[in-house]
Parts: structure tokens; C-alpha cells; sequence
């Protein structure tokens, strides 16, 4: 199949970049057969996306909010139905496996009901005034033009995080998928034409961060950035936009640690944590990637992990074996193994995988096993850096107090678990874990569209996205005070 050719889509219209950068080539990280190709956009191409966005703002704020919701409610509908084709479709151009693609456009399709939904919510507050004959409340206002920058490990479901709320509370959109998922990004785009979302109000630029991203990020007419992807590039837009004084909602990296004490249910603990380390083959910001285990149970635990995840697949993820697909390219492989030489390097343990695969099925493509490093210590880098891959480093702890401490000794803090049967440590664990999302006796990922989603310390700057907490992240709030005493009636000074 030749590759498929993907273009932006501004004011309502497919166009080719004004001046065509270099060919983005996509290809199938599993066997290197070509999938997608665009010309790199450019600053010119975000400033016209940009223009377009403002002038479709003023229609689009004052079309009723019920009826935003509509077109987010039909884009959902429709990607209810070609949920098999564009899952089929993320499996080649990103390589996660079928299973998991079709549950990134479940997440998509799940946000779409939940914001639509919204659509006759989303509601502001009434306040009781402290004086007679005054009456106070809120009311959400859109932005304007918000820039929406995305990672290719979700290509549709992060999308649809930003997007759905974004264009529920009245605002505009400039969206920038990244290079290796532009072709899902044109098919979000697509479910939205079809939804009947109208000229500008929704546009797509594909192109570099360096170029695209950026020229996002300065120009005057974006107030807000919404961003997902590594702490590096975060806080680089954070730099960038705070003398802009834009809002910035970023979600960024992990080390999301399970905490398994010495009375847990082991064998759940060890289900849980592989699916958690070694789902999306290990590439969600939400992936566990450090087991702390009790000493009491800690040689038991390691031999069922290490024998389990020796049994699990690696292969192309459209073949429904597949536990783990390709990783998303070569520099990532190259990063992966970097980090497991470290390690090594660094006095840990390798108790398998190790090395990526190249032999057979493996050889065109980027493969990495499952792999475990133990007799990890707190201050190696492998404990404590983000490696977003098929890597579980195992740390012994010596009681809950340790066990605590080292989970929340990273500079990260997204999702972390805790496996104990005392319902009294649970409790307390989910008060003392410095983490976003706080999972009891559950592996780390797989957050719910309707739960507010994100990160203490570097993983984010206080916003969430996901659950009601969306709706601020992407809405003003106007207090609106009206005194009908025919009075002037002081505040602070006439009630006492
Ligand atoms: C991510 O990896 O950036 O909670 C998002 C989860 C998914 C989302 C992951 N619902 O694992």
C-alpha cells in the first residue's frame, strides 16, 4: 500500500503547506513497510491556521453550548463506527497492539459522550451575597484560539482530551499531532469535518515541534497551550509562554512506581504490574516502570515477574498474540537499550530481555523484550528517570515507611499504586503517595475519561485534564455581581 499522503486542513479547507518543508516519512515500526507522508508545515501554516481560528471564534463562542456539544456527541458517534479501521490503522502507524488501539479509540469515543454530555452542564456556581437584594454567580467563558500540541502514543484519545472540552467552552482550535501519527491525526480530523464542525474552528497543522510547535506557543493570537509529551519539551513552552502569560496545561513525563507490601495479594501484584510496565510496550507516560517490593516478599515476587515476563509475546500488533508491538522508532529503541546499559553499568541485576530483537519476524522492525532490572537501588538513574519502554526496574524496600519514601523520591509524580490487604495502609498510602492518580490494588495505568488525569511535581503545572476538572483547565470564569437594592450597598463594611 502506498504511503498515504496527509495535508493540513485550515479555514475549513485540505492545503499543502505554504512552503513545503522536508517528507515526513511514516513507516510501520514492525516491518518497516511505508504508512504515512506529509511536508513539514511551517510558521507561515500556523499563522494562517491561527487566523483562521480567530475568525471563526466570535461564531463559534455564541453558538449555544447544548449544540457545540452536538458536534463532539456526532464525532464520536462516527468514530464509533469506524472504530476498526482507523484502530487497524494506529496499530501501523504507532505499532501498539490491536487490542490497545482499539481501546485508544474507546478512550476517544468515551470522552466525546462524557464532554457532550457536558453540553447542558458544565454549569457555573450561584453564591449567596453577605447583603440584601444582591445576586452572585459564575459563568464559563472560552478562551479563544487554544493550540493543542499532542504525543503519538495516544494518537486519538489525547487528541480528543483537548480537543472536545476545548471546543464544548466556545473556544477555537490549532491542533499539531506529532510527525510519526499524522495520519491519525487527519483521521481525527475527518470524524470532525463529518460531524459538521464548522470552517476554522477546528484546524490541523502537521510539522515539527522546533518549527510548528513553537511558532504555536509565541504567536499573540494563541492564549492557551495544551500540551502532552516529555518534561524536557514542558517545561520549554512553560519557558516560553510565561512573559506571553498564556495558559499552559502540560502533561508530561513519569516514573510511576507499585508499591507491593508483604501482605498483598502477590499474584494479583504481579498480573497487575506487568500489564502496567509492559502494556503500550511500556510507552504510556502512565506505564509503571519501578516495582518496590517489600523485603519480606521480594525474591518470591521478582522470580513470578521474571517468569512472566519471559512468557509474554513480542510481535507485530496486529497479530492478536502480540503483547508488546515495535517500539515507536529507532531513536526511542536506541534509548531504551541506552538506559538498561546504565543500569547494568550501574550494579543492577538483568534478569531478561536486555537486548533489543532483531533476528526473523524481529528484523525489520524496532523490537524490545520485556525486560527486569533488579537489585535496583533509589539514587541509580534507572530508578529515577523517565525510560518510556518494556523496562520494570525492581527496588527492595524494608517496611511501608521506606517503600513510601522511595516511591515519592523522583522528581515525577503521575499514577502510582499500592498492593497491601490492610485497609489502613491503603488509606494511608493514598494520602502519602506524591502522585496525580493513586491506584489501590491496581496496576498504574488506565485512567477513565471522567477522572481528572495528571501530575504532581514535573509531570505537570497544576492542570487536569479528563473529568470535570477539563472544563476549567479550558474556561475563564466571570463572577457576575448584580446589586438590585437601588443602593450602594459596601461590601464588608454594611453587614457587621
Ligand atoms: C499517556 O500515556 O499519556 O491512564 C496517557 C492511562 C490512559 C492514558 C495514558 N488512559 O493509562
Amino acid at each position: 500500500m502506498p504511503a498515504e499522503n496527509v495535508q493540513n486542513f485550515i479555514a475549513g479547507k485540505w492545503c499543502d503547506p505554504i512552503k513545503p518543508g522536508e517528507t515526513f516519512l511514516r513507516k510501520d515500526p514492525a516491518n518497516g513497510e511505508e504508512v504515512s507522508k506529509h511536508s513539514q508545515a511551517g510558521k507561515a501554516d500556523i499563522d494562517a491556521a491561527v487566523a483562521a481560528a480567530k475568525k471563526a471564534f466570535a461564531g463559534w463562542r455564541s453558538t449555544p453550548q447544548p449544540k457545540r456539544a452536538e458536534v463532539i456527541y456526532r464525532s464520536a458517534e462516527i468514530a464509533r463506527k469506524r472504530k476498526e479501521e482507523i484502530a487497524q490503522l494506529m496499530t501501523r502507524e504507532m505499532g501498539k497492539p490491536i487490542a490497545e488501539a482499539r481501546g485508544d479509540v474507546q478512550e476517544a469515543i468515551d470522552m466525546g459522550y462524557y464532554i457532550a454530555s457536558e453540553g447542558r452542564r458544565a454549569w457555573g456556581l450561584q453564591i449567596p451575597s453577605e447583603l440584601p437584594n444582591k445576586r452572585m454567580y459564575t459563568m464559563r467563558q472560552p478562551l479563544g484560539v487554544c493550540g493543542l500540541i499532542t504525543p503519538w502514543n495516544f494518537p486519538i484519545a489525547i487528541p480528543t482530551w483537548k480537543t472536545y472540552p476545548a471546543l464544548l467552552m466556545g473556544n477555537t482550535v490549532v491542533f499539531k499531532p506529532a510527525s510519526e501519527t499524522s495520519l491519525l491525526g487527519k483521521r481525527f480530523t475527518e470524524l470532525l469535518i463529518e460531524a459538521g464542525v464548522p470552517s476554522g474552528v477546528f484546524n490541523l497543522v502537521v510539522g515539527a515541534g522546533s518549527t510548528c510547535g513553537n511558532a504555536l506557543v509565541e504567536h499573540p493570537d494563541v492564549r492557551m497551550i495544551s500540551f502532552t509529551g516529555s518534561t524536557t519539551t514542558g517545561l520549554g513552552i512553560a519557558a516560553k509562554a510565561a512573559p506571553l502569560n498564556k495558559r499552559v496545561s502540560l502533561e508530561m513525563g513519569g516514573k510511576n512506581p507499585v508499591v507491593v507490601m508483604d501482605d498483598a495479594d502477590l499474584e494479583l501484584a504481579c498480573n497487575a504490574i506487568l500489564w502496567a510496565a509492559y502494556g503500550t510496550t511500556g510507552q504510556r507516560c502512565t506505564a509503571c516502570s519501578r516495582a518496590i517490593i517489600h523485603a519480606a516478599v521480594y525474591d518470591k515476587l521478582l522470580k513470578m515477574l521474571v517468569e512472566g515476563a519471559k512468557k509474554l509475546h513480542v510481535g507485530h500488533g496486529s497479530d492478536p498474540k502480540s503483547f508488546l508491538g515495535a517500539v515507536v522508532n529507532e531513536k526511542q529503541l536506541k534509548s531504551i537499550h541506552g538506559y538498561v546499559e546504565i543500569g547494568v553499568k550501574e550494579g543492577a541485576k538483568l534478569e531478561c530481555g536486555g537486548a533489543p530483537l532483531t533476528q526473523g519476524e524481529y528484523a525489520k522492525g524496532h523490537f524490545y523484550p520485556p525486560t527486569i532490572l533488579s537489585g535496583v537501588t533509589p539514587k541509580m538513574r534507572v530508578a529515577v528517570e523517565e525510560i518510556f519502554g518494556p523496562v520494570l526496574s525492581v527496588i527492595k524496600a524494608k517496611d511501608y515507611d521506606d517503600a513510601i519514601a522511595i516511591a515519592n523520591n523522583v522528581e515525577f509524580g503521575l499514577s502510582g499504586s499500592f498492593f497491601s490487604r490492610d485497609v489502613n495502609l491503603c488509606h494511608r498510602a493514598s494520602e502519602e503517595m506524591e502522585v496525580g492518580l493513586c491506584y489501590i490494588n491496581a496496576g498504574t495505568t488506565g485512567a477513565e475519561v471522567s477522572t481528572p488525569f495528571g501530575g504532581w511535581k514535573n509531570t505537570g503545572n497544576g492542570h487536569r485534564e479528563g473529568g470535570p476538572t477539563v472544563i476549567d483547565a479550558f474556561s475563564e470564569i466571570k463572577t457576575v455581581i448584580t446589586d438590585y437594592s437601588g443602593k450602594v450597598q459596601k461590601a464588608q463594611i454594611d453587614n457587621n
